[in-house]
């Protein structure tokens, strides 16, 4: 056996930082009391060296199972005597008994080696010195069983978000000893998580998430980290319109010293450098035991969880694989009650309940051996109704597609249109008044857009609303959605938006959580919204213009979704071509966008078609068991 070498850090101005980070949280006693801390410097295959914090209980008179968490926004706090006040994915571990594991990944803070943003090349293994975080997932349960005394030899692996990546990358260790894995809310393909929907940039969840997103830098840790310039203004619409043109985030405010955002920059389509990070692509012959993880309202990462859960399931067939998705935003089951998102109530807390009956199960299970119970395959929380179902795969085999139809006059309908004429409905777009995507124009990431009330933009002419008839029973839809319009525009380039709203009577009652001012009387609830970018309808990697005036189809996937509309409730479907600053700006002309001026940036007539020569409508999945 190899001998290694276990280094003890105190780094001062990382623990300064770490102190930055520290406040209690209901558990830091107990974690003080019960659990002893080490630092390792733990050598992978190439000789570089991950910095990993191992959190051991102290009473040494059984073994434990190793719970570990790796990731890129630091294992924080550092120094062996300063302890983190929670540990594993929630209480019950740390009641319970774990070694808990957090290791920075290759090139951050404190460990070795370079930073490759969502680890491209991965499983290019021609001489041994290849990494990638397969490889130093491997080397890492390997050291770990083989050095920290009292292990069960079992290892399970969690994750949010980019540790929600490295959780899925950790299955391509294919290492014996990791018998289960949860990534939650895990990137996927980062063009089409956090960076673009449908070709359409996400720019108020990128623009300062990128400053302190740097390698370790001559061999000194890393410092800081996203979220870094200091900007004053409190109204995100306006601070980005006075931006301008995307090419002006260089010039103000990145001033060209960020390799990932130029990497953005420069790659606006889906091109090799985002397809050779799509950790999907590698999910085969995995044994692992896996629970992804996701909630209906991720602004971030929603279609990670999605597709990494049907990614795995269908190349996996014979692998217990897991599904929960809940009413949550971004990482919402990792605390609190969640109980409502904005002014929308779920009935209760739904977090807890995952937290104990799902996530905890299935790590005691996988790790400990304890029973699984009725666990079932799929856990999905289904909005508007508020209760938790559960299925066998998703989407449900029992809901069966059927198309909604966007009719003359506003109307809405599972009935086709019918007649020869041809019918349009018109919108004048212009990027110099993009409709905004909340009300209250604040700076940040509003995630409560999510399921946010529509209302704000009844006086928005460039906004188009079909809405259905007072439904006489429940409708529950249940998977993907796609979105399938026939349009035309004077332009050479448009973004199209499809929202989907569930519109409450208005006898409608608040609740708790309704906010002063708001009624829930005839609310426009948004349940999904999805944009294009028009130039990728034909192909995410092939951009084409469109030609002025031609009717032209356009369709997309919109994300999954478990909604029942209630009876008396009515459906509507929205369609725009901006969400300001949301999304970034369509100039309207066949431009790079990221490379555009101001001056590309044109009004522009689009017309969406609703006749039975041109008809547009979704295409939805249907349960009737209500
Ligand atoms: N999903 C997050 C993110 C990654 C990269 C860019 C922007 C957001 C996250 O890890 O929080």
């Amino acid at each position: 056996m190899k001998k290694f070498l276990l280094i003890l850090f105190t780094l001062s101005s990382v623990a300064t930082f770490a102190q930055r980070r520290g406040g209690g949280g209901p558990d830091a006693e107990y974690i003080k009391t019960n659990y002893t801390k080490y630092e390792y410097q733990v050598p992978m295959r190439d000789g570089k060296k991950l910095f990993t914090s191992v959190y051991v209980p102290k009473d040494q008179s059984k073994k434990y199972p190793i719970m570990m968490d790796r990731t890129c926004y630091s294992v924080s706090p550092y120094g062996a005597d300063v302890y983190k006040t929670s540990l594993g994915p929630s209480t019950q571990f740390v009641h319970d008994g774990y070694i808990f594991v957090y290791q920075d990944v290759r090139g951050r803070y404190m460990s070795e080696g370079l930073f490759k943003e969502m680890t491209p090349e991965l499983e290019v293994h021609k001489t041994k010195n290849d990494v990638d975080e397969g490889t130093d997932t491997y080397d890492t349960i390997d050291w770990l069983i083989k050095n920290i005394p009292n292990n069960t030899g079992k290892v399970g692996v969690w994750g949010i978000s980019y540790p929600g990546f490295y959780t899925t990358a950790s299955l391509l260790s294919r290492h014996p000893a990791l018998v289960a894995a949860s990534p939650q809310a895990p990137m996927s393909d980062l063009w089409r998580d956090d960076g673009w929907h449908n070709g359409a940039f996400f720019l108020v969840a990128n623009f300062d998430f990128y400053p302190g997103f740097t390698n370790r830098q001559d061999d000194k840790p890393t410092q800081g980290r996203g979220r870094s310039f200091n900007i004053t203004s409190n109204d995100g619409y306006d601070f980005f319109m006075k931006m301008g043109p995307m090419k002006n985030t260089n010039r103000d405010w990145y001033k060209d010293t960020v390799k990932l955002w130029n990497d953005i920059l420069n790659h606006p389509d889906y091109d090799q450098h985002w397809k050779d990070r799509n950790v999907l692509y590698h999910l085969h012959d995995i044994k692992t035991a896996v629970l992804v993880t996701g909630g209906w309202y991720d602004a971030e990462d929603l279609y990670g969880a999605i597709n990494t859960y049907k990614t795995l399931a269908k190349m996996n067939p014979k692998t217990p694989v897991y599904f929960t998705m809940g009413p949550w935003v971004h990482g919402g089951w990792a605390r609190g009650d969640g109980e409502n998102l904005g002014d929308v109530y779920f009935g209760g807390p739904t977090g807890p309940w995952y937290r104990e009956n799902v996530e905890f199960r299935f790590f005691s299970h996988y790790l400990k051996g304890t029973p699984l119970g009725d666990l079932a395959p799929i856990n999905a929380f289904e909005t508007g109704a508020n209760k938790w179902k559960t299925y066998k795969a998703w989407p449900p085999v029992e809901a069966a597609e059927k198309s909604l139809y966007l009719l003359p006059g506003g109307k809405l309908s599972f009935t086709a249109p019918a007649g020869t004429k041809e019918t349009f409905d018109e919108y004048v777009s212009d990027p110099a008044n993009p409709v905004p995507f909340t009300p209250n124009k604040t700076m940040g990431m509003s995630q409560d857009y999510m399921d946010g009330d529509q209302r704000f933009l009844a006086d928005r002419k460039d906004v188009l609303s079909y809405t259905s008839d007072v439904l006489d029973k429940d409708v529950t839809i249940a998977g993907n959605i796609w979105a399938n319009l026939n349009v035309s525009t004077t332009g050479t380039d448009a973004d199209f938006i499809v929202k989907v709203l569930d519109v409450y009577p208005d006898t409608a009652s608040n609740n708790k959580y309704t906010r002063p001012n708001v009624k829930m009387g005839g609310y426009q609830q948004m349940v999904r919204s999805e944009p294009i970018r028009g130039k990728y309808r034909n192909a995410f990697d092939k951009p084409e213009p469109f030609v002025p005036g031609k009717v032209t189809p356009v369709k997309w996937e919109l994300q999954d979704v478990l909604h029942t509309f209630k009876k008396g409730h009515r459906i509507m479907i929205q369609v725009q071509s901006s969400m300001f600053p949301l999304i970034d700006r369509n100039p309207q002309k066949f431009v790079d966008i990221m490379k555009a001026d101001e001056s590309d940036f044109q009004k522009a007539t689009h017309k969406v078609y609703t006749g039975k020569l041109h008809p547009s409508f979704l295409k939805v999945r249907v349960i009737n068991d209500n």
